[in-house]
């Protein structure tokens, strides 16, 4: 049988092949869910050579898995950087790439359009350990550049922002970081690699929740960080051993076999999305729509000089604010009134009470997230079904 060349291989190719293929030993097709804690040592002298880090292999899935390695691999190659690392969630990824480069006394700066989790950790747990982030609006990029000092050890962006949608200048960030030699490190969530390679356009790291789109089926946590070998290498070997939250091996395979259909999935969301994103915006019970793919977004040309596609998240508000959205997801039929998003199914959630109440009322304000605004997860169904179910919801209002 000849080889195929994968290192030429495009997206989608590679996400059905890119973690390296039929398992040589069993010809199994699908990479085996190594579902062991440990791993026998060939000899004493072995066991200690691992333990020493002077030979490479298995020995604790806390540090490492096979079926964690085959999910590590393609998602460093899906985001094109050096190498990766998974965690048990998004929130695990987050806090841990900012234990490992901030110390007390350091700082971060962060836009301050983020997942409200995110926010609440810069806002009460980080604190704790003296660590400050200075949330900035960096739409605009200048007020990035004046929050940094000598203390600042990284940038951190979310674009497009849960759950407003704004965009974030992802080379110009990396221009800034790179001058001030700190890392740029984006929350790749709502995009995924299919619609925004942010390594290619400067970013040092990339994370994922991969609940959401990777994993694509609302049947997983887990989060994977993207970025150069020896920050990995660094990530692994302090922040996943000593603070332990790890993938486990089921829920590595469940992302890997997600990633398969990435692409396939993706188009469908974003099709969806731009649909329903057009029926709301003709709707006359509704006050606004956002959406990167409208030309009434205020940053549609940005999310075309860098997104593919524009996603398959919505953001609205029904005419009469917070109590007629309220009706409106209490109406719906088809669509599931829950926080998450990305998966098969779409969801319905309002941010300002539910996964963005860690924001004070002023702090909401702020951000643009305005009380009747309320948040669609476009999912897989037919798109003529989710629109009749929006069409019948806003009929009782
Ligand atoms: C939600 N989001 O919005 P884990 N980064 C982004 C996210 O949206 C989330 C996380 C990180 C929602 C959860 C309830 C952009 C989560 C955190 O939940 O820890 O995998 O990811 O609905």
């Amino acid at each position: 049988m000849s080889k195929f060349d994968l290192s030429k291989a495009k997206f989608a190719t590679l996400c059905v092949h890119g973690s390296g293929g039929v398992d040589p030993q069993t010809g199994a097709v699908s990479v085996p869910i190594y579902q062991s804690s440990t791993f026998a040592f060939k000899s004493a002298q072995q066991g200690a050579a691992l333990f020493a880090g002077e030979e490479d292999g298995y020995f604790y899935t806390r540090l490492g898995n096979p079926t964690q390695a085959a999910l590590e691999r393609e998602m460093a190659v899906l985001e094109g950087g050096e190498a990766a690392l998974c965690f048990s969630s998004g929130m695990g990824a987050i806090s841990g790439i900012i234990l490992a480069l901030c110390r007390c006394g350091d700082n971060l700066v962060s836009t301050d359009t983020v997942y409200g989790g995110t926010h609440n950790l810069y806002k009460e747990t980080l604190p704790l350990w003296n660590i400050r982030t200075k949330e900035v609006n960096a739409t605009d990029l200048s007020k990035v550049e004046d929050a940094i000092d000598n203390n600042t050890r990284l940038i951190f962006i979310e674009s497009p922002a849960n759950p407003t949608l704004s965009l974030i200048d992802i080379e110009g960030c990396a221009q800034i970081s790179r001058k001030h030699n700190i890392p740029l490190v984006i929350d790749n969530t709502f995009a995924t690699p299919y619609l925004q390679r942010p390594i290619e356009m400067g970013a040092e790291i990339v994370i994922h929740s991969a609940t959401k789109y990777i994993g694509g089926h609302g049947d997983t946590v887990a989060g994977i960080v993207v970025g150069k070998r020896d920050f990995i290498t660094n990530l692994r070997a302090k922040i996943l051993r000593d603070l332990g939250a790890v993938i486990s091996p089921v829920n590595a395979w469940l992302l890997l076999r997600g990633l398969k259909t990435l692409p396939v999935r993706m188009d469908r969301h974003c099709t969806n999305a731009l649909e329903v994103a057009k029926f709301l915006s003709l709707h006359p019970k509704i006050n606004w729509v956002r959406y990167p793919g409208l030309s009434t977004h205020p940053q549609h040309q940005l999310a075309i000089r860098q997104m593919k596609k524009f996603g398959g998240m919505i953001t609205f508000e029904v005419k009469g604010g917070r109590s007629a959205g309220e009706k409106l997801m209490n109406s719906v039929g088809l669509i599931t009134l829950a926080v998450s998003l990305g998966d098969c199914d779409s969801l319905i959630e309002h941010p300002a009470s539910m996964t963005h109440s860690t924001y004070s009322e002023e702090e909401l304000k702020e951000v643009g997230i305005s009380e009747g605004l309320i948040r669609l997860s476009v999912g897989l169904e037919d798109p003529y079904d989710i629109i009749t179910d929006l069409k019948l919801a806003l009929k009782k209002i």
